[in-house]
């Protein structure tokens, strides 16, 4: 009965566990440069560990005299830092356990920006006792201390790698604990559960009401439907991770390449008046509302005996399967051709808009369904960006709130989900006591999400993605 009452403890015992598993990594005090790999104008060095205030004593000196160990927390002091090799204006910052980022003692030290000042602190730092941090260490010690949740984490690092604005608010969301409270709101539900149902194994005799098969249903619909919910914004979801795959065809000499830098705003691609000017693929990408757009612009599509331009050709059939949406250009100031016909059949099945360019000479000639524009005038291109944001629109994406952007959360949230469903499906056939293996294994596979059940080497291997000095 133990195992189905304790698992709120349960979590607890994990981190007593894992503390104990990583004790002696755990009892180093880390350092590692905390900004970017290039000079600037300031890099910060940060230490963590229990001896990391005293370490920082025999570096750093306030321009009151006062050691780190003197200073009220949270507070930036002016002063030098002393090394082996230099003395140098630095600011020091001290942040004493648990009210911390790492819930440990931590100093940070903001010194000027030249790498070789940053690198001289935290070799000082090493000579002082202190160990170099493995990428993403701060954050697993912030993990392990209990300060975040493992998806917590994970948005850390989803917003340090973000390259569009939605790629921001999601990984923010992740951050703030968005996905993580709804995964362990499931879990003290599916917890009580579990519970009363042991109860009414314990006291049958005292015909306990406490919980009826009707009533358990019920609560395991509507945890299904909430986290369903949740499941649902996975679409969108890999949507702002991955961002919109666009492929642009066309005959050559159709303004391709000039579509692909107007949407662009710059000039990423040759163009020229010859036909056959873009023989390789050429990638690059932009944003539309705050979504990342992968675009990729190809070799006019069209019979060729020129080899390195057949192979262009080839490739760009080849991308068609790959992409989210073709966009289909056509020269609006010409009729269509069979050639632009045989394209055409070449992506009808796909997702596509098509596209009459060059609508400044004329677009008489034009397709009825294309959206016209010119490369050249920048005329329809602002329409064009919101016809390929509309094809792929949907709540998630404008409302914001949490989005299951990263495929592991998607798979716990499914697992969860597949139990629950299976409990439901079962109960009115089933024993209490099967459906609460069931809710046993959703309850495990929603702490894949929030960290209290998941493997030493799942976490080793999420924090390995982190950057050095996270
Ligand atoms: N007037 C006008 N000219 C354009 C427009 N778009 C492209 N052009 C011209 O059309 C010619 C071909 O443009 P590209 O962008 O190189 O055409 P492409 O489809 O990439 O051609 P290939 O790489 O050979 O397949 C160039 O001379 C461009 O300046 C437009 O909207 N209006
Ligand atoms: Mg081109």
């Amino acid at each position: 009965m133990g195992c189905l009452f304790c698992y709120s403890t349960t979590c607890k015992l994990y981190f007593l566990l894992y503390n104990i598993f990583d004790m002696e990594n755990l009892s180093d005090t880390i350092v590692a440069i905390s900004t970017g790999s290039t000079n600037g104008a300031i890099s910060i060095v940060r230490l963590s560990g229990k001896n990391a205030i005293e370490i920082a004593d025999g570096l750093f000196e306030s321009a009151k005299h006062k050691k780190p160990s003197a200073l009220p927390a949270r507070y930036l002091e002016l002063g030098k830092v002393k090394t082996k090799g230099f003395v140098e204006q630095a600011m020091c910052v001290v942040f004493r356990a648990p009210a911390s980022y790492t819930g440990e003692d931590l100093v940070e030290i903001q010194c000027h920006g030249g790498l070789k000042i940053a690198h001289g602190i935290v070799e000082e730092c090493i000579s002082l006792g202190a160990r170099l941090a493995t990428n993403g260490e701060f954050t697993k010690r912030a993990f392990i201390n209990g300060k975040m949740s493992l998806a917590s984490a994970e948005g850390v690092m989803d917003i340090i790698n973000a390259e569009s604005d939605a790629q921001v608010r999601a990984g923010y969301n992740l951050l703030s604990g968005g996905l993580s409270k709804i995964a362990s709101e499931a879990q003290d539900e599916l917890t009580d559960l579990m519970s009363e149902i042991e109860v009414s194994f314990d006291y049958p005799e005292e015909q306990i009401e406490y919980i009826t098969k009707a009533n358990t249903k019920q609560r395991l619909k509507n945890l299904s439907d909430k986290l369903q919910k949740t499941l649902d914004t996975a679409g969108a979801g890999n949507l702002i991770s991955n961002g919109i795959n666009v492929l642009i065809v066309g005959k050559p000499n159709v303004g391709k390449s000039s579509l692909l830098n107007k949407l662009l705003d710059r000039e990423r691609a040759i163009v020229t008046d010859i036909p056959g000017t873009t023989r390789d693929t050429i990638e690059d990408s932009f944003s539309i509302n705050g979504i990342k757009v992968k675009i990729i612009d190809t070799a006019g599509i069209h019979d060729t005996t020129d080899m390195v331009e057949k192979m262009g050709v080839d490739k760009a059939k080849n991308l068609i399967d790959a992409a989210d949406i073709v966009l289909f250009v056509t020269d609006a100031s010409k009729p269509l051709t069979d050639e632009d016909k045989k394209i055409f059949d070449l992506i009808k099945s796909k997702q596509h808009i098509e596209i009459a360019n060059k609508a400044d000479i004329s677009h008489n000639n034009s397709n009825k369904k294309a959206i016209v524009v010119s490369s050249l005038t920048g005329e329809g291109i602002e329409e064009l960006k919101q016809e390929i944001f509309k094809r792929f629109e949907s709540p998630n994406l404008v409302e914001g709130g949490v989005i299951i952007t990263n495929e592991r959360h998607k798979q716990a949230l499914s697992v969860a989900l597949e139990n629950i469903n299976n409990a439901i499906r079962e109960i009115d056939c089933q024993t209490l006591d099967l459906i609460s293996i069931d809710l046993k294994l959703a309850y495990s596979s929603l702490g894949e999400i929030t960290g209290n059940t998941t493997g030493e080497d799942i976490i080793d291997a999420i924090f390995s993605k982190f950057c050095l000095g996270k």
